[in-house]
């Protein structure tokens, strides 16, 4: 409770930040976008990390503000990337499924692209499966707006969960993002190689981009170029930055 209104007080003072971490093309290595990951240092504990504040937020309803907030934050950042001369970055922002319910993060997304200029193709929601298992039809009539837009959904942590194949093509997901847990030990773990191959050539034969989360050594780029991943992103390349140092890097620094 106590974290809850820390919470609250957060979002209503600005008190939140976002951090980007580079999502990298395999073949050139190059930067093609960010992810956006919220952060919270509070005043007394220090850093409260997403995954003990994203739950506090979703049951207590604060999502929505949270999300609206992280939506109009990263597309104004992408904004200034592309005004810097890098018109060519997107930018990635998680979603839960309880931000579906009410169906007003469809007013948020538009409202947020708008506000920024940004062309809706450059920004890309990322799912995980949960958001599929709620309320059937309500969920369905936001995905299938958010795609009339013209933004990109991509699946995250594929694998873990339900992994419908059935949804993959029913709402025209872009892109698939496996999850980091089979590919940081897929070099000494067959049975995960055998799934992170096979869930690349799966999004390929689909027709959909593939990335590879939790990249966090040459050799397992190396493999995931071999096997044609299109998208990595890991400690490897870049941790989570703060947009001072996503610019440097973009820069080359
Ligand atoms: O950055 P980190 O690995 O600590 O993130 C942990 C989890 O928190 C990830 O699963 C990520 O999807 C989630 N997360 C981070 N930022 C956001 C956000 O802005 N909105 C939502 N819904 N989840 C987020
Ligand atoms: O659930 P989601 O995929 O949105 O979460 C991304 C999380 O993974 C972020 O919190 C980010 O900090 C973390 N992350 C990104 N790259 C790596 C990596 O190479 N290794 C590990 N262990 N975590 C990573
Ligand atoms: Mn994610
Ligand atoms: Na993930």
């Amino acid at each position: 409770l106590q974290l809850e209104s820390g919470l609250r007080r957060a979002i209503e003072t600005n008190a939140l930040r976002l951090e980007y971490q580079p999502l990298v093309e395999l073949a050139s290595g190059r930067i093609v976008g960010a992810e956006a990951l919220c952060r919270w240092d509070h005043p007394k504990r220090g850093p409260v990390p997403p995954a003990v504040f994203i739950p506090v937020a979703e049951d207590s309803g604060l999502i929505e503000a949270l999300g609206g907030w992280v939506l109009r934050t990263a597309t104004r950042q992408l904004r200034a990337w592309h005004d810097a001369g890098h018109a060519e970055l997107m930018m990635a922002v998680n979603l839960s499924a309880r931000q579906f319910q009410r169906g007003i993060v469809l007013q948020q997304v538009e409202d947020a692209l708008v506000e920024a200029d940004i062309p809706a193709e450059k920004l890309e929601l990322e799912l995980t499966e949960s958001v599929l298992l709620h309320d059937g039809e309500a969920v369905m009539a936001v995905l299938r707006r958010l795609k009339a837009l013209g933004v990109k959904l991509s699946m995250d942590d594929f694998g873990t969960g339900y992994s419908s194949l059935a949804y993959l093509r029913r709402f025209k997901f872009d892109k698939i993002k496996i999850d980091q847990s089979f590919v940081r030990d897929m070099i000494d773990d067959p049975d995960n190689a055998a799934i992170v191959r096979g869930i690349i050539s799966l999004a390929l034969s689909l027709g959909l981009d593939v990335l590879a989360e939790g990249v966090e050594d040459e050799t397992v780029a190396t493999r995931l170029r071999h096997w044609q991943c299109t998208f990595a992103q890991g400690y490897h390349f870049a941790r989570p930055m703060r947009p001072e140092a996503f610019i440097e890097r973009l820069r080359g620094g």
